[in-house]
């Protein structure tokens, strides 16, 4: 059901400030960014490849858009500091994973899954669920 880890996402008040210390310092490409809204934050993906294969792992710079995102408020919590924020997990029916861990007494943030980077299917898993980790499930579009 799992495929492997998507990406790690790291937080901070600057995303194309982190990006860009990835491009230049440690040659990684930018392979995607958008705003996300519904999340209140910019996040931009990052790969040691400009092209992206099969189960490459990316790291998701994020950063607030806007006061009210549980990302600002993480943020602020944690002094400004940015840091490693979740991991997320790459999977191929986020309704049937969904369903198995509720199953198992696992938290999942939402009732059902919202919108995330490049129309993913998106959510969850509270962090008190994942033994002091945020853990998101990720499902690409099926083409
Ligand atoms: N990693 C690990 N633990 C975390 C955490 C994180 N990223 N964020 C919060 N926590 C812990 C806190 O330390 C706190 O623990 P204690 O109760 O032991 O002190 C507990 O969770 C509650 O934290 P809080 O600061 O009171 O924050 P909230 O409960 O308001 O929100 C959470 C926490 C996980 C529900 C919220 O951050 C959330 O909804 N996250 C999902 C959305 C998200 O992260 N979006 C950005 C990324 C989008 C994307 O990747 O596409
Ligand atoms: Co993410």
């Amino acid at each position: 059901l799992f495929t492997c880890i998507d990406h790690v996402a790291y937080a901070c008040p600057d995303a194309d400030e982190a990006a860009k210390f990835y491009i230049e310092t440690f040659g990684w490409h930018e392979i995607h960014r958008e705003e996300n809204p519904d999340q209140g934050i910019l996040e931009i993906m990052m790969a040691p490849a400009a092209e992206l294969t099969p189960d490459m792992t990316q790291v998701q710079m994020i950063s607030p858009i806007s006061e009210t995102s549980t990302t600002a408020k993480w943020l602020e919590k944690n002094n400004g500091r940015a840091g490693l924020h979740h991991m997320a997990w790459r999977v191929d029916d986020i309704d049937a994973v969904s369903a198995t861990l509720r199953e198992r007494g696992v938290r999942l943030l939402y009732d059902e899954p919202r919108v995330g980077t490049g129309g993913n299917r998106i959510n969850f898993m509270h962090p008190k669920s994942g033994r002091g980790v945020l853990i998101e499930l990720t499902q690409y579009p099926k083409n």
